[in-house]
């Protein structure tokens, strides 16, 4: 199967979206897409759905998480990818990333944060930097920003990781693990928009990878201490770690509710669907 659609992309060249997409071919090479399924919101980061020849859904603004909950309660058997942005996840949706982390419901979360809400032309998000400067604030963010990993690991997410979208082996790398993992899988991509936020210089020069530093993923004070490393913003002393911080096996939410695991879409409902078809013709 081709995994490349029809659509013509309209991405910015350079855009930190063209390494989460490369990164997220690679990354299923060996996936049964037939079991594969995605859902984004809706964004730069949602044309990951126009251009992978996927099953999948468009979901609202700030409500992919939720639909791909929903996706994996009517289908155990499908794997789940989220992509979605950070104003989709860390503003709009914000609660059903806590509520899904907290269930360790088995789905993938890739968001793509470029610290903007990119597509509506660069209004800061939760995650922008203190004093950001953007349409909607000419002098400048007041507040600080948010700190997404630290906010996935306590809200109980079994694998929390970053990335850099133009570290694009890492990010398969990581992307990889994700679609492994048994639970919720959390992956906060730092991704430069080139139009509205680009900290790649910053991010190139500051990041280093967990990996290398022998960190134990399995231990949640040694993950919360590195959750807070880096606080999203540009200091110029910064180090910002890049890799798993945190990745433990626990009971699914799908575990403790048995009859969950019922595959309801294949159950006889006597449907008839050449007849609703028609309706529409
Ligand atoms: C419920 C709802 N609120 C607001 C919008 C307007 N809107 C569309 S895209 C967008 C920005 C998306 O930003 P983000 O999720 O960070 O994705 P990016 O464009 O940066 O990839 C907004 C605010 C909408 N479509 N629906
Ligand atoms: S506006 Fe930013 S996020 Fe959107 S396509 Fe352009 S560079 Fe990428």
């Amino acid at each position: 199967m081709k995994i490349e659609t029809y659509a013509k992309n309209t991405w910015c060249p350079g855009c930190g979206n063209f390494g989460i997409i490369s990164a997220f071919k690679k990354a299923i090479e060996n996936e049964d897409l037939e079991k594969l399924t995605i859902v984004t919101g809706i964004g730069c980061h949602g044309k990951m759905f126009d251009y992978l020849n996927l099953s999948g859904f468009y979901a609202l603004h700030g409500r992919p998480i939720a639909t791909a909950v929903g996706i994996k309660f009517g289908n155990p058997e499908l794997k789940v990818v989220v992509f979605a942005g950070d104003g989709d996840t860390y503003n709009e949706g914000i609660s059903h990333l806590i509520h899904a982390a907290n269930s360790n419901i088995d789905i993938k979360v890739f968001v793509h944060n470029n610290q903007v809400f990119a597509l509506t032309v660069g209004q800061p998000t939760s995650t922008s930097e203190k004093g950001f400067i953007g349409k909607l604030k000419p002098l400048g963010k007041v507040g600080y920003p948010l700190n997404p990993i630290f906010l996935a690991l306590a809200s109980g997410a079994t694998f929390v990781a970053r990335a850099f979208a133009y570290d694009i082996s890492h990010l398969t790398f990581i992307m990889e693990e994700a679609l492994n993992h048994k639970g919720f899988a959390f992956v906060d991509i730092l991704q430069p928009c080139i139009s509205f936020h680009d900290p790649s210089q910053f991010i190139r020069k500051h990041s280093y990878k967990l990996e290398e530093e022998n960190h134990d993923f399995t231990n949640f004070k040694a993950a919360i201490e590195k959750a807070l490393e880096w606080n999203y913003n540009y200091n110029p002393n910064s180090k910002i770690p890049l890799g798993i911080f945190y990745k433990v096996e626990k009971e699914t939410i799908q575990d403790l509710i048995p009859h969950s695991k019922q595959v309801w879409h294949k159950i006889q409902r006597n449907v008839k669907l050449e007849e609703i078809i028609k309706e529409f013709y």
